[in-house]
């Protein structure tokens, strides 16, 4: 009776630190690297220590591997759900609550307790092929009154699969969706299942800005850097799916009126500066080059034409350029890449050195990478939650200064004081 009595205080503790784990920073084993610009910020070692896939040379300097830093305020995670099943995107709801997508095509409302909430179905029929699913959420800023929340998707038809935006109306109660619409279709449909993009986020005058991907084949690779179609690119649409009336192309004939901005590869990361209203994306390179891009309208991301990775077999990627004239460079980029998923500025003062960084997932890297940017430039790079093993695949900020972060093993992080 003893013995079980103490097994059950056993199971009980290993829950606990499992469930909750204090963010003990490593011991720091390297001097701090002086850097007078910013005499108030600790800086270290860049946090990337092994050799880049590529020779490449950055543009400017800090532009790759910038210098280490550390969070100073004590911070916990906790794991307040393991429960979901391949979550792809994550918004908070006014209430506190979070609205997490499934990719096999479930919605679900995540108490901040961890309770989960029933599988919500109302979707068209969802292609969950390779990256394909229910993709990406993101909540009217007008949810208090018309309780509307948009989605992106991968959509099937005889002619291949598409990434497009949906809409539809969360019931009172939170258990039911009504009125699925599809709003917006990024064109043109292509038999294959990888690179949709498919991040949504509205900016500060309620238009939803839109990533799509190249379509992961040499044959739509090249569609990234023309305008007659919405593959590659960073579109921006209203709620009812047209073109934002003070789009870039719009009285360009031929071209796609949604566009936003093109020669993007594969944009899994969306975010708003929360001072300046800027958009902020994290792209997948080819190995070697994923890439932090500042998205302006009309602009040009290079995509195949620059870039700083090469082919998975270590071929050169078109010409191998890095730098081409009218076309724009990364704010930064990473070589070996991480696979930068969905990204969210930090906009609270609850842990003060964090507020205004940006915090993006990292896949392949299995760990969140929090990133200072001062004055449209990275100053310095950490890594956080790298002893969980997890692909980090979105982040959101709470409405109490926490961080919530979903993984595709079926993690919900609480990341906060
Ligand atoms: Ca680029």
């Amino acid at each position: 009776m003893k013995t079980r009595k103490f097994l059950l205080f056993a199971v009980l503790l290993s829950f606990m630190a499992t469930s909750c784990v204090p963010m003990f920073q490593d011991p720091i084993d390297e001097d701090p690297v002086e850097n007078p610009k910013y005499p108030e910020i600790v800086f270290y070692a860049p946090v990337e220590k092994n050799p880049p896939n590529t020779n490449f040379l950055p543009a400017f300097e800090g532009q790759t591997r910038i210098h280490g830093i550390r969070t100073t305020t004590n911070y916990s995670s906790t794991i307040i759900t393991n429960q979901l099943t391949q979550p792809w995107g994550i918004d908070v709801l006014p209430n506190g609550d979070l609205a997490i997508t499934e990719k096999s095509g479930s919605l679900r409302i995540v108490k901040p307790d961890g309770t989960v909430g029933p599988a919500i179905k109302g979707f068209p029929a969802i292609n969950a092929n390779g990256q394909g699913g229910l993709l990406d959420i993101a909540v009217s800023p007008n949810f208090e009154t018309d309780r509307m929340l948009y989605f992106t998707l991968s959509l099937r038809s005889s002619l291949g699969s598409v990434t497009a935006v949906g809409k539809a109306r969360l019931s009172e109660d939170q258990s039911a969706l009504s009125n699925f619409v599809v709003i917006y279709e990024a064109t043109p449909y292509f038999n294959g299942t990888g690179h949709y993009g498919s991040r949504i986020v509205f900016d500060k005058e309620g238009y939803l800005f839109v990533s799509t991907g190249d379509r992961q084949s040499l044959q739509t690779r090249n569609n990234a850097q023309t305008l007659d179609n919405g593959h590659g690119k960073v579109l921006r649409i209203t709620t009812e799916g047209q073109p934002a009336p003070s789009n870039p192309f719009i009285n360009q004939a031929g071209a796609h009126p949604a566009i936003y901005s093109y020669g993007h590869r594969n944009v899994q990361g969306l975010a708003i500066h929360p001072i300046t209203g800027e958009l902020w994306a994290s792209e997948m390179g080819p190995q070697g080059g994923d890439e932090l891009n500042l998205i302006e309208p009309a602009k040009n991301y290079g995509w195949p034409v620059i870039g700083y990775g090469e082919e998975y077999n270590g071929q050169p990627v078109g010409e191998g350029l890095t730098q081409k004239e009218g076309m724009e460079q990364p704010v930064y980029y990473w070589d070996p890449v991480i696979a930068p998923a969905g990204m969210t500025f930090y906009t609270s003062n609850v842990i003060p050195e964090w507020e205004n960084n940006v915090f993006i997932g990292g896949l392949r890297s299995r760990h969140i990478i929090r990133l200072m940017i001062k004055d449209q430039r990275v100053i310095g790079e950490e890594r956080l939650l790298e002893n969980e093993g997890q692909r980090f695949r979105d982040l959101a900020m709470g409405n109490n200064g926490e961080l919530y972060a979903i993984t595709d093993e079926g993690r919900l992080y609480r990341i906060g004081k």
